[in-house]
């Protein structure tokens, strides 16, 4: 059977981390939580430490969700990986249809916009979310649905050989870019989004998509094909 890592960026999550651990744990499936934490000031760690079978690589300053990622991906020797948020709002119990997915799909990404039942998510969100992701599709040729998810699934020969830049929120919007620009089809699943019930959103959206927007101009110009593994 293949194996599977999941990369978990946590920043301040000791409100939400317990519970996140226990779904995660209790799933039907073999795999490796890899936590990276930014340095973060509450119990977060003292909670991850005590979760069995997991690693934790620590920052000793925050160097932004983007780096946490990138640093999880390099941490991983797993045929699949996923990552997922610390704060319960991407439901892990998706995790193993993700992995599922991975069997015919190079990538796949949790859509909130494709689920059934309406996802938690707010009107403005989805908004700046929707235009980024038009345009990105326009731009890119691709057909995503949500490319903000936090909930990702990629074969490791696919993403660990890609070069990651951003050490921010863009890396959101970096990778799904670079995947694009090698030709690669990034599949969406349903996933099933629930607003965080504790913590604090770290992510200042508006913020975010105006960076975005500018960004995506930005790799659209200059972004060229990766040579090697795709
Ligand atoms: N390692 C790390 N994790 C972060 C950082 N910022 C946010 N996170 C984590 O990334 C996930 C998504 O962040 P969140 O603030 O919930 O963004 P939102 O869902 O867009 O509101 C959560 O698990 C956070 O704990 C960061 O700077 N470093
Ligand atoms: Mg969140």
């Amino acid at each position: 059977m293949e194996s599977v890592d999941i990369i978990i960026p946590v920043l301040n999550e000791e409100a939400s981390l317990p519970q996140f651990c226990d779904r995660l744990l209790s799933l039907p499936i073999q795999l490796r939580p890899i936590f990276v934490d930014n340095a973060s000031s509450d119990n977060s760690c003292r909670i991850i430490e005590a979760i069995p079978g997991s690693v934790l690589i620590q920052h000793d300053s925050n160097e932004g969700y983007g780096a946490s990622l990138r640093d999880g991906i390099k941490a991983s020797l797993a045929d699949k990986i996923i990552i997922i948020d610390a704060d319960g709002e991407y439901p892990p119990e998706s995790i193993p249809d993700m992995v599922t997915a991975l069997e015919s799909h190079e990538v796949v990404y949790g859509s909130r916009f494709l689920a059934p039942a309406a996802s938690e998510i707010s009107w403005y969100r989805a908004g700046g979310n929707k235009l980024v992701t038009t345009l990105f599709n326009l731009m890119f040729k691709q057909k995503l649905s949500d490319l903000y998810t936090g909930c990702k699934g990629f074969r490791r020969r696919t993403i660990q050989s890609m070069p990651m830049e951003y050490s921010g929120f863009e890396h959101v919007l970096e990778i799904a870019a670079r995947l694009a620009r090698n030709n690669v089809k990034i599949h969406e699943i349903p996933i099933c989004y629930q607003a965080r019930e504790r913590g604090k959103s770290k992510m200042v959206h508006t913020k975010e998509t105006f960076k975005f927007l500018y960004l995506l101009v930005f790799f659209a110009i200059t972004l060229r094909p990766t040579s090697g593994k795709f």
